[in-house]
């Protein structure tokens, strides 16, 4: 008897020491399962032209506040110089050899069917997932892959029918500089950044991955008066290798640079009085676009959101602003098109630049250890790019991974590796040309030594680095 209340006593004292030691879970789903929500922001066109990554001139307060408190990656790059491509790649983990899509027209899951989108795998893994703006091409949305905000695709099959870019009103439209009224309202950037925020107030509690996709600086630059009031259009300074028309540079390949502007400047001389004008026109969008980025981080301090938040800030590729006379990104893979300005800032990440050679690609993995999400993918297929924790801890360590970008032109593949201090590109496996780039000496890419036997070497270890592309 005395032994049995001996045992019940015990088993008593045990049951109120673990009630105290090991609280019981509280009811609340959310606060029990809540990981660290994610909120992507992409700016359309938008190269790495911002204050905090060196440009003297660009009004950029918020994205530089953003910058400070996270790891600003200063050698980010993209995957292939044209929207549709690149977001493609980057939201599937697969290079776009890989997704197959190197257009403005193909949808990456008609061609695909087994790949699975960023937005898809934290909406399978919990999350609610929410759209604002243009995160996939527009009109090739992924639209099952959001809990809210998804836009219905207007075609059937892996083509959306081509829109003729030489139409006169397409060209007319995108090859102008355009004054808002008020504060940009009406604007399609400052409507996307109240959506965020509604969202954020909406899913505050839960745990959510929203993406925001500004469609500023991507032509026709526009802004309010206020954001071209910023800058003095005499101040403006052109590039050092500024021309009027596009032209590859003596030296260089001919198809480095193609023949036609895209998206301003189409099929008309660019003056360097015009040139300044269409540049300040292009930072006054940058500052619109800052502000509107401005609004939705101001909403999650309010909110509270910070500590359990992580913010990732990207252009899907860069921009040629008159450098070698082109007005575009299509088809370059000169530094200016492939470089991106990319910021990471969140819970436990430090506060820093880095200087390593990372990709947009990186950005999936990253997510997926930072949250502890599933691999999407089954082996032997898997995530491209590399998970960026390392060097959100210490922006310094240690990355022996190159950055690759692509590209088809003229039907010819163009393939492009980054290290450090070389840029090494080749079309069609050196058939149409190649071009080494030294970074150390030459930052603005006016001299192709791919051809002086002096980097024979040089050019043989770069030549190696892009059979990684898979
Ligand atoms: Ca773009």
């Amino acid at each position: 008897m005395k032994r049995l209340i001996l045992i019940i006593s015990l088993c008593l004292t045990a049951l109120v020491s673990h009630a105290f030691v090991f609280p019981a879970p509280r009811p609340s789903a959310a606060t029990q399962t809540q990981k660290y929500n994610v909120i992507l922001i992409a700016s359309d066109d938008l190269r790495a032209t911002l204050g905090s990554y060196g440009n003297k001139i660009v009004k950029t307060p918020n994205l530089d506040k953003l910058a400070a408190r996270g790891v600003r990656f200063d050698r980010a790059y993209t995957q292939f110089p044209l929207c549709n491509p690149s977001r493609s790649s980057l939201l599937t983990g697969k290079y776009p050899t890989q997704t197959e899509v190197m257009d403005n027209e193909h949808y990456f899951r008609a061609l695909h069917p087994e790949l699975v989108s960023l937005p898809q795998h934290f909406k399978a893994n919990g999350y609610v997932s929410l759209r604002a703006g243009k995160i996939f091409h527009g009109g090739i949305d992924d639209t099952e892959a959001w809990t809210e905000g998804g836009e219905a695709r207007n075609f059937t099959g892996a083509k959306r029918p081509p829109s003729n870019p030489d139409s006169a009103d397409r060209t007319a439209h995108s090859d102008r500089i355009v004054v808002l009224d008020g504060n940009g309202e009406d604007n399609g950037d400052y409507r996307m950044a109240t959506q965020a925020i509604e969202y954020l107030e909406k899913y505050k509690d839960q745990s959510f991955f929203l993406a925001l996709g500004m469609a500023k600086p991507h032509s026709p630059p526009a802004a309010p008066k206020k954001f071209f009031d910023l800058y003095d259009v005499n101040t403006i300074p052109l590039p050092v290798d500024f021309s009027s028309r596009p032209q590859a540079p003596s030296g260089f390949p001919e198809i480095s640079i193609a023949r036609r502007n895209t998206d301003l400047f189409i099929n008309r001389e660019a003056s360097p009085a015009d040139a300044r004008e269409m540049i300040r026109a292009y930072y006054a969008s940058i500052s619109f676009m800052d502000e509107q980025v401005g609004r939705v981080l101001d909403a999650v301090d309010r909110l509270k959101l910070r500590e359990k938040t992580i913010i990732m800030f990207w252009g899907d590729h860069g921009y040629h602003l008159g450098e070698k006379g082109k007005w575009s990104k299509a088809y370059s893979l000169f530094e200016v098109a492939t470089r991106v300005p990319f910021i990471i800032a969140g819970p436990g990440v430090a506060k820093g630049v880095s200087s390593r050679t990372v990709q947009l690609l990186d950005m999936y993995p990253t997510l997926v250890e930072l949250c502890r999400l599933p691999q999407p993918y089954k082996s032997p297929s898997r995530l491209e790019g590399h998970s960026l924790i390392s060097l959100l801890r210490n922006p310094r360590v240690r990355w022996d991974y190159p950055a690759f970008s692509v590209v088809r032109y003229q039907g010819k593949l163009g393939k492009s590796v980054r290290t450090e201090r070389w840029h090494y590109v080749s079309w069609d496996d050196g058939r149409a040309g190649q071009m080494l780039l030294d970074h150390a000496n030459d930052p603005h890419e006016l001299k192709n030594l791919a051809a002086d036997p002096a980097y024979a070497r040089t050019v043989d270890d770069m030549r190696k680095l892009l059979t990684q592309i898979p």
